[in-house]
């Protein structure tokens, strides 16, 4: 009986050796220690044993199915890891191997000049500030001193959608927006960039919508040196440090008193070419300080505070800095065109 036991553990290990796959495995489990399997037949054939015998029979047989399941078990986990490591690689993945190149846009030109400005005046201590496009008559015109038929209002002509809203004509809206915010204490220091609409006839120089950047400060004690100082920061931060500015006399309904100011042509110098029109100098942003009434509507004691602001077009300034002829390119969205703004 025990060589018959012993022929049995021999053949089954062997065959588990053999074993290619986890099916083979489980039927040669079934076969050798199922209940009709060998050993079984083994085990109950017992009774014919003397009781001398029965134990040593019994306990050999049970050696045989431990080694026949461990050996089992060792040669599953064997396969098991096998078929885990062909996975790993068949599902490698080479990572030095270079990516996809994924393709880059870039900023449109007049958001490029925009955040240049916004990042300018930031380091200035200045914030940003937005508001609606579609604006009351009331903040577009009457809250900048330009009552109804005031004469002044027929340099912005406009959309008007009823008799009290419109298209704001200028981003000054959210400026007497932002100063009533602060119920009469400064200070207020704010740029305000956006999109603004005129009825204009479109051609290389207007368009009937177009971005516009103003600024204000409102605080005790602010001078016109100080409009001139943050303005000629600007000038010569945006331009070269070797701009200078001029200031001449002009007339807005928001200020008192108002100016234009110039710069020393970057292209020439100052010698005269076609850029400055032969004068030497570029008009580049309209400024004042700010009119009594303007601070008092906003709710600012105008005996207390003072301020000055400043309005300029960012298609003039990008048309200026990068030779663009017509304003018109900013709008239609020819690629040709957009690509060129590409940074290195
Ligand atoms: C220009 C001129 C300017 C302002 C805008 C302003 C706003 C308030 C009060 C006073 Cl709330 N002024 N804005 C002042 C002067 C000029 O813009 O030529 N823009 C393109």
């Amino acid at each position: 009986m025990q060589d018959r036991l012993q022929a049995l553990k021999e053949e089954a290990l062997l065959k588990i050796q053999q074993a290619s796959d986890l099916k083979a495995l489980q039927d040669i489990k079934v076969s050798y220690l199922g209940k009709k399997g060998p050993i079984t037949e083994v085990l109950k054939g017992m009774g014919k044993l003397s009781p001398e015998e029965r134990p040593v029979v019994g306990a050999y047989a049970n050696e045989v199915r431990d080694a026949i399941t461990s050996a089992l078990e060792l040669k599953i986990s064997e396969l098991e890891q096998a078929v885990i490591e062909e996975k790993l690689k068949k599902e490698s993945i080479d990572v030095t191997l270079p990516g996809r190149p994924v393709r880059k846009g870039n900023a449109h030109p007049l958001t490029a000049v925009i955040e240049e400005i916004e990042d300018l005046f930031l380091t200035m201590g200045f914030t940003v500030a937005e508001g609606p496009e579609v604006e009351t008559d009331y903040y577009n015109f009457e809250a900048l001193n330009l009552p109804k038929d005031h004469p002044a209002r027929d340099m912005q002509d406009s959309f008007f959608i009823t008799e009290d809203i419109l298209l704001r004509t200028q981003t000054s809206p959210v400026q007497a927006r932002t100063m009533e915010k602060h119920h009469g204490r400064g200070p207020v220091k704010i740029i305000s960039p956006g999109k603004v609409y005129r009825r204009d006839d479109d051609d290389a120089t207007h368009s009937h919508q177009f971005m516009q950047i103003e600024g204000l400060v409102v605080d005790e004690n602010v001078r016109l040196s100080d409009l001139k100082g943050v303005l000629e920061t600007f000038a010569k931060k945006m331009f070269g440090e070797e701009r200078k500015i001029r200031l001449r006399p002009s007339f807005f309904p928001f200020t008192e008193p108002s100016v234009e100011m110039d710069i020393s042509c970057f292209k020439c110098g100052g010698k005269g070419c076609s850029i400055c029109k032969h004068t030497g100098w570029i008009e580049i942003l309209g400024a004042g300080m700010v009119h009594p009434n303007v601070l008092e509507m906003a709710g600012f004691d105008s005996k207390k505070y003072t301020g000055f602001a400043f309005g300029m077009g960012p298609e003039r300034i990008a048309m200026l800095k990068y030779g663009i002829d017509d304003i018109r390119h900013f709008y239609t969205n020819d690629l040709r065109f957009l690509k060129q703004f590409k940074k290195a």
